[in-house]
């Protein structure tokens, strides 16, 4: 199988909502020497793109998307494991979780494994996290960056709930803020004042290496 062969493999077992499939795909794209960001970010994350527009379209309904995120979540496993450690000194420590009433993490869990691969500190705190539970794992640690998702846009107010929270108990500025999740924009961060947005997993690990004057 060729590389694009197994992208568009990968794609298809999402699409197809075969966790099996998926597993296998993920399996044999590392054994033949994909890097493991490539094969997620060509050919899982379009899979599990298409099938949101699907079921946006009302092509697909919420069993399927159910069975095509656990796929997602079994090839993101392998995908993990496979990402190279960097061997170096630990840059900074970060909290990381996915907003209150929200329970998508199946990229917030991409942009942790990323941030540690790279040498960060993660603290993985979940998915569907109220801001104090932000707010205290930060203090408990001694964070310098606290990273949040949010998949839905109703969602989206739990990371300028945590802006505010965090202005009101005066911690604005002792943690860096990062923000993220398909809805997300530059934009939306300015807006609520968050210090970082990051579009993707790569995206991330720069903005928290530049956030800690690291890069
Ligand atoms: C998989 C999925 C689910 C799964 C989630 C499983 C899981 N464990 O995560 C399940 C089936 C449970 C689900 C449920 C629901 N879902 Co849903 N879901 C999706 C889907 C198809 C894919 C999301 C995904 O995993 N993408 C792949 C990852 C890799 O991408 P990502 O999350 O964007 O993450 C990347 C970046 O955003 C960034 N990033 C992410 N987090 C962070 C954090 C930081 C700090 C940083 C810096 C960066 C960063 O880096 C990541 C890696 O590159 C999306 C469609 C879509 N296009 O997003 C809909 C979608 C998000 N869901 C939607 C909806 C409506 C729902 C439900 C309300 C459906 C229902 N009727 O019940 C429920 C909500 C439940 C809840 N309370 O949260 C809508 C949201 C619409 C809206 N405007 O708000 C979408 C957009 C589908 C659609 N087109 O209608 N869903």
């Amino acid at each position: 199988m060729s590389r694009e062969e197994i992208f568009k493999a990968a794609q298809k077992a999402i699409n197809e909502y075969n966790a099996n499939e998926a597993k296998e795909v993920a399996q044999r794209g590392i054994a033949e020497g994909i890097e493991p960001m490539e094969l997620m970010n060509k050919g899982f994350i379009p899979g599990i793109s298409q099938v949101g527009d699907r079921f946006a379209q009302g092509e697909c309904f919420l069993p399927e998307l159910i069975q095509s995120a656990d796929a997602m979540r079994i090839a993101t496993e392998i995908i993990n494991a496979a990402i190279p450690a960097e061997a170096q000194k630990r840059k900074g420590k970060v909290v990381v979780g996915t907003v209150e009433g929200d329970i998508h993490d199946i990229g917030k869990t991409i942009v942790v494994s990323l941030l540690k691969a790279n040498g960060f500190e993660v603290y993985d705190l979940g998915r569907d996290i109220p801001t104090e539970k932000f707010i205290e794992k930060a203090e408990e640690i001694g964070a310098d960056i606290i990273g949040s998702s949010a998949l839905l846009t109703t969602t989206m107010e739990g990371q300028k709930k945590l802006e505010l929270a965090l202005k009101k108990a005066g911690l604005k500025g002792k943690y860096k803020t990062m923000v993220g999740g398909a809805p997300v924009t530059q934009r939306w961060a300015d807006r609520i004042g968050a210090d970082a947005y990051a579009e993707d997993a790569g995206e991330a690990v720069k903005k928290a290496k530049q956030l800690l004057g690291l890069s």
